[in-house]
């Protein structure tokens, strides 16, 4: 595998709204992330991708651009980006931005141009139709809940979103919509961006011409999966935008890929794929029902680990996932995948350790080091997510009582991982000196980082281990080249796997039950314990995990 720049850098999700907040308007700000670039530093951060701050109306929270060109006034401003990027530049930290180009505003100027005459050259900007024998082109239903297509007031035109309304899909079979967007993104990119996180790419091909698709929701509606999955070509939009831009910069991408085709891997992410690498959301996407969250069952520790190893497998030899436990669209990975009993810092210790150390990019996201968790949510109100709102309604619409479908949104809502980072114990955090425009969870009091910056045994200290691990360059050949090859598989809530190095392998072996488990570890190799969160104990040639332990063993080579 040809070395790149960012194979052995640690990347680091900002969700600026809800990271540091300077003026006292409840809302996070550039600003605020430049005075913790230190923390970020001492965390090891090399790669840090910046969800969107362009400017926005906000209606998915930034993810709906109205002008790429320019921060959005609640944000900063273009000085306060500049000042980011050579700001993280002295500290060796490659600032992302977010690309969000299947889609824009409602807002945006060629929306609104085309809006004026959807016949004329900004329409071909986008995707209108009229309906037909009074059936619209097609039965597809957006991300958000209900159909793809929206009316244009006044006119009999309809257009089409996959997400929210709010969100109007840019047609990239349009050659002038390309060049547009690449010429953006160069001109981003011109300005020192490391590269991009590319938001709901797969999106931009659609199966087309328009056609229905089996109904799986009594509406008549069809799941966007099914549709993606029917989309052939998306290829040539991609190998087009790696040309015109990454490529020439060498930068960095990483695709947000749903869906995507097993034999299509190799394009992707292998070597001169379409992205530098792609997120692995195969837990992420293990047991969501097309039905709604509602249907949805969360995964058991095995089948994490099915998924996990599955991934690592299909990418051997090809090339490097980006591994995450959670982002600001996911709940709180520890209250998500860790069993009950193992919510406590141990246990956040060790489903840290067991993702981390998978090959590929480990991101880490907002908050995660601290072992921040999920939210508790007791009514609609306390949630300003359009995606829990979407999905609320649908509870309601199947039957739940509004109880039940608080239950549903409060473990599985986007708004978990949007709630204010904690700073301190001081009011709000310490995020905000204002009112923050989401509540911060009340556990701040106890889960804080300048408490845990006072405590070595901390959930921070020991992700700032790990990071410094994987960072060591004598580490290199195993912790970041070597292949992932699964150790006793079948045994149930362990998760164990050798990394295979030229020089070394590492065990990493992480016990998620609350009995002990042996593992047996060929002794005629010199082995040293380089990261536990708990005490060592050997029987013979047997490891002893303790409930909930994980333990990294370095096995020098040859025999
Ligand atoms: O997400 C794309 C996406 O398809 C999923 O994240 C999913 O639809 C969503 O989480 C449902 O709950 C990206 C962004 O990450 C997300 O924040 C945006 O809302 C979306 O694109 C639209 O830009
Ligand atoms: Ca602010």
């Amino acid at each position: 595998m040809e070395k790149k720049w960012w194979h052995n850098k640690i990347a680091y999700q900002i969700y600026p709204k809800s990271f540091q907040d300077t003026n006292g308007d409840g809302i996070g700000d550039l600003k605020g992330i430049i005075q913790h670039l230190d923390y970020l530093q001492k965390l090891g951060i090399g790669i840090l991708w910046i969800s969107p701050v362009y400017v926005s109306p906000c209606a998915d929270q930034g993810y709906d651009i109205a002008d790429y060109y320019q921060i959005d006034p609640m944000f900063g401003t273009m000085e306060d980006m500049e000042e980011l990027l050579k700001e993280a530049k002295k500290r060796d930290i490659n600032v992302l931005m977010d690309l969000v180009v299947n889609h824009c505003s409602d807002e945006h100027e060629w929306f609104q141009k085309a809006c004026q005459n959807p016949e004329g050259e900004y329409g071909k900007y986008f995707y209108f139709a009229k309906k037909e024998n009074g059936k619209l082109p097609c039965n597809w239903r957006s991300y958000f809940g209900g159909s793809v297509w929206e009316p244009l007031p006044g006119t009999d035109w309809y257009y089409y979103h996959s997400f929210h309304k709010k969100q109007p899909d840019l047609n990239w079979e349009n050659p002038n919509v390309r060049q547009e967007i690449y010429k953006m993104m160069n001109w981003w990119l011109e300005k020192g961006l490391g590269g991009f996180r590319v938001d709901a790419i797969i999106n931009i091909k659609k199966p087309l011409p328009f056609c229905d698709f089996p109904a799986d929701r009594t509406d008549g509606t069809c799941d966007m999966s099914v549709v993606v999955n029917h989309a052939r070509g998306v290829g040539e939009f991609l190998g087009e935008m790696r040309d015109e831009t990454f490529q020439k910069y060498n930068a960095f991408s990483v695709g947000e890929v749903f869906n995507e085709k097993e034999e299509e891997l190799s394009d992707f992410m292998g070597e001169n794929g379409y992205f530098s690498t792609m997120f692995d959301f195969s837990q992420t996407n293990e047991g969501k029902s097309p039905k709604g969250w509602y249907d949805s069952k969360i995964p058991t520790v095995d089948a994490y680990k099915k998924c996990c190893f599955n991934s690592q497998r299909k990418a051997k030899g090809i090339g490097m996932y980006s591994n995450i436990i959670e982002n600001h669209d996911e709940p709180r990975g520890v209250s998500y995948y860790l069993p009950k009993a193992g919510r406590n810092d141990k246990g956040k210790k060790l489903l840290g350790t067991v993702y981390f150390l998978l090959k590929g990019i480990p991101f880490i996201y907002q908050g995660q080091e601290l072992g921040m968790e999920n939210m508790t949510f007791t009514d609609i109100d306390q949630i300003d997510d359009i995606s829990s709102i979407a999905e609320y309604e649908e509870c309601m619409r199947v039957g739940l009582t509004k109880e039940e479908a608080m239950k549903v949104i409060s473990q599985y809502s986007r708004d978990n991982g949007r709630t204010p980072f904690q700073w301190d114990n001081t009011e709000n955090a310490g995020f905000t000196t204002g009112t923050p425009w989401l509540a911060v969870n009340p556990d701040y009091v106890r889960i804080n980082a300048k408490a845990q910056e006072e405590n070595p045994d901390s959930v921070l200290q020991y992700y700032r281990k790990l990071s410094a691990l994987r960072r060591k360059p004598e580490y290199e050949d195993a912790l970041i080249y070597g292949e992932v090859e699964p150790y006793m598989e079948s045994e149930e809530g362990l998760m164990a796997y050798y990394r295979r190095g030229e020089k070394q392998d590492f065990l990493i072996a992480g016990n998620f039950t609350e009995e002990e488990k042996k593992i047996y570890v060929d002794d005629t190799k010199e082995k040293e314990v380089v990261l536990t969160n708990d005490q060592v104990e050997w029987k013979e040639k047997e490891l002893i995990l303790k409930p909930f332990q994980v333990a990294v063993l370095r096995c020098q080579k040859g025999n």
